[in-house]
């Protein structure tokens, strides 16, 4: 077989956190791809803001090297479960993978998924054991567990003989022989992938690209990014796009560019095997296949998840709207989840009414992570709580079910168990090692939403929270939500600190002194189950008088800060998350008591129940 020997296509997959990013640092680093102030960076390649600030991956990333006259395309993927159907897509660019294990941790849920994909695409794999330098690694016994789940995903023979490195990304260094070798160089990686991960087939004929990932131009509209699978793609040749269903668009592509080093460069021919993104396809997506005009064959279509999760994004009409947001309108809105359904297959939206659209997505965070940009870049909103996206199958409503991993120290378990088990959650493994349970569950993603923050709270921060979707089930019994009801400000202004000073027995703060609030907002938890009205904005009476003695100094607890994903899952059905530049902000949907009582039966499920489709 012929094939294009100084190319490599690989893509580093891992459970969240356990160093693919780190790892592509120093590959870039020692081969100079990166050099002077840039060099000094971490984690390169998560280049948006929120990447940086969060320390993880969100989109996948292409970038190259090379290494003794070799072409190496490394993808870099995303660890965090509600990115994982990006990693499924574009392993069809690669012909090889670098799994990465934390060697302390071991195999976690995302490592078992990701590493079945990549398994049924009879790729070729690579184990790093990362991390070696952390005083808790155990690589003898995370070695063992790996090959137990290559066995239990049904590993090909040749699959089974992967050649195992041990590395710590962070210093730079991997090696083949642990006691031997000398920690000092990322080179022996690289080695590896070139000895190991088969180059790609050369196929002549006429030209097949797939689009397998999608990015964004302002400028030139969406771009498909993907692997030209057969022949040499030309940018000067009309071409035709072959739709998933089979329709056959002609197109002319306006730009081809390859991957070099941490850019891109622009070509005027990309060979068969290499990795490019095509620029000006008209109504370019995911699966589609660019093939010559006389000859439109189709790669195999690919499957796209589809969201299990949406929340209703709507204008603010929040008192003080406006104040530290540019872009406020509905046509603002959408214009901007349109931009972002371009870029981002795995995000839909449908306009539900005037300023109202419906977003729908595949996690929590994936929903909160576009509301936190869309906030900085200056949108002002409100959004609902999320939904599970409910689906009808043979006349039975059916919901989405996750597996969730909790791992907590021996003493945690009882609470956790609790926790689940409430929100109808059903165990399916437990095992207790070195002080440490590792718990797995089936849970409703219904039962998911707002979990973690309790799971948290009841272990001390000790717990490790993973969850990922699983399948669709038939629905289950209601589920126990927020127990706590909320303390809502009675009036518009500046909350006092003498106010708060004498609430503080009712509940605890979202806000400190001297935030503003406004009628309708929430401002607490109550202690109790149900929500009370609170004035924070009394201030003491003045008298002339000092009573010696009265005015003991204030002690206002700090405010309880929730970040946005916990704000979102903390909501109620009447109650919204308002997102501006300036604030994150809980509120009643219906500001006023009066409304408020009147609305009491106000059915919040309508336009859930007004799209639940066929499975
Ligand atoms: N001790 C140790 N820590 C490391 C090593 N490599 C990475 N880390 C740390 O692990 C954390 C996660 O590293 P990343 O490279 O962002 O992990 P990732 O796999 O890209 O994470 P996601 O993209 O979010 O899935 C960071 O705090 C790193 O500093 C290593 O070799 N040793
Ligand atoms: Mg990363």
């Amino acid at each position: 077989m012929n094939t294009v020997s100084h190319i490599r296509n690989i893509a580093i997959i891992a459970h969240v956190d356990h160093g693919k990013t780190t790892l592509v640092d120093a590959i870039l680093r020692q081969l100079h791809v990166v050099e002077g102030e840039a060099a000094t960076q971490d984690c390169l390649l998560d280049s948006n803001d929120l990447e940086r600030e969060r320390g993880i991956t969100i989109l996948s990333k292409n970038v190259s090297v090379r290494h003794n006259g070799v072409k190496i395309n490394v993808i870099d993927t995303p660890g965090h479960a509600d990115f994982g159907g990006q990693v499924e897509r574009v392993l069809n660019m690669a012909d090889g993978v670098l799994l990465l294990v934390d060697a302390a941790e071991g195999p976690m849920p995302q490592t078992r998924f990701v590493l079945d994909k990549a398994l049924r695409l009879g790729l070729k794999p690579i184990l790093v054991l990362n991390k070696i330098d952390k005083p808790a690694e155990r690589h003898n016994e995370v070695l063992n567990e790996i090959f137990d789940l290559f066995v239990e995903l049904g590993a090909s023979h040749d699959q089974l003989d992967f050649p195992i490195l041990y590395a710590a990304g962070r210093d730079g260094w991997a090696v083949r022989d642990l006691a031997q070798d000398p920690r000092d160089s990322i080179l022996p990686l690289l080695d590896a992938i070139l000895e190991f991960i088969p180059a790609p087939k050369l196929d002549e004929g006429p030209v097949q690209m797939q689009i397998t990932s999608l990015d964004y131009s302002d400028y030139t509209g969406r771009i498909g990014i993907g692997r030209v699978r057969r022949g040499t793609l030309d940018a000067s040749r009309p071409l035709a796009l072959v739709k998933q269903d089979r329709t056959v668009l002609p197109c002319k592509l306006r730009a081809i560019f390859t991957f070099e080093g941490l850019g891109r460069q622009e070509a005027v021919h990309v060979e068969c095997g290499d990795l490019c993104a095509v620029h000006g396809v008209e109504g370019v997506d995911i699966g589609d296949t660019l093939t010559p005009v006389d000859y439109p064959e189709p790669l195999d279509p690919i499957t796209l998840d589809a969201p299990t999760l949406s929340m209703m994004f709507r204008i603010n009409d929040s008192p003080g709207f406006g104040s530290s947001g540019k872009y406020l309108t509905s046509r603002h809105i959408r214009e901007r989840l349109f931009r972002e359904s371009q870029r981002d297959v795995a995000l839909t939206f449908e306009e539900i009414g005037e300023g109202s659209f419906k977003v729908s997505g595949r996690g929590v965070l994936h929903l909160a992570v576009l509301v936190e940009n869309m906030r900085r870049e200056g949108y002002e909103l409100t959004i609902s709580r999320p939904r599970v996206i409910v689906k009808t199958k043979e006349g039975v409503r059916h919901e989405p079910v996750e597996t969730l991993l909790v791992d907590v120290p021996d003493e945690y378990t009882g609470p956790v168990i609790e926790n689940v088990g409430k929100r109808q959650g059903a165990m399916t493994r437990m095992h207790a090692a070195a002080g440490r349970t590792v718990m797995e569950f089936t849970i409703p993603t219904r039962g998911l939403i707002g979990l973690r923050t309790k799971v948290i709270t009841a272990t001390s921060g000790e717990a490790i929270f993973h969850h990922r979707f699983l399948h669709y089930a038939p629905m289950r019994d209601d589920i126990p939500q927020r127990l706590n009801g909320v303390l809502i400000s009675m009036e518009n202004g500046k909350a006092a600190a003498y106010a708060l000073d004498g609430l503080q027995d009712r509940g605890f703060f979202f806000i400190d002194p001297g935030d503003d609030c406004y009628e309708g907002q929430i401002v607490g938890e109550h202690s109790k189950d149900n929500d009370l009205v609170v004035n924070v904005q009394r201030g003491k009476k003045l008298t002339n008088m000092r009573a010696s003695g009265s005015d003991r100094k204030l002690q206002v607890a700090p405010a309880t800060r929730l970040s946005l994903e916990e704000a979102l899952e903390y909501i109620n059905d009447d109650e919204l998350v308002e997102a501006t530049p300036a604030a994150v902000r809980l509120r009643k949907h219906f500001l006023k008591e009066v409304d408020r009582k009147r609305n009491r039966d106000f059915d919040w499920t309508r336009t859930e129940k007004g799209s639940a489709r066929e499975l």
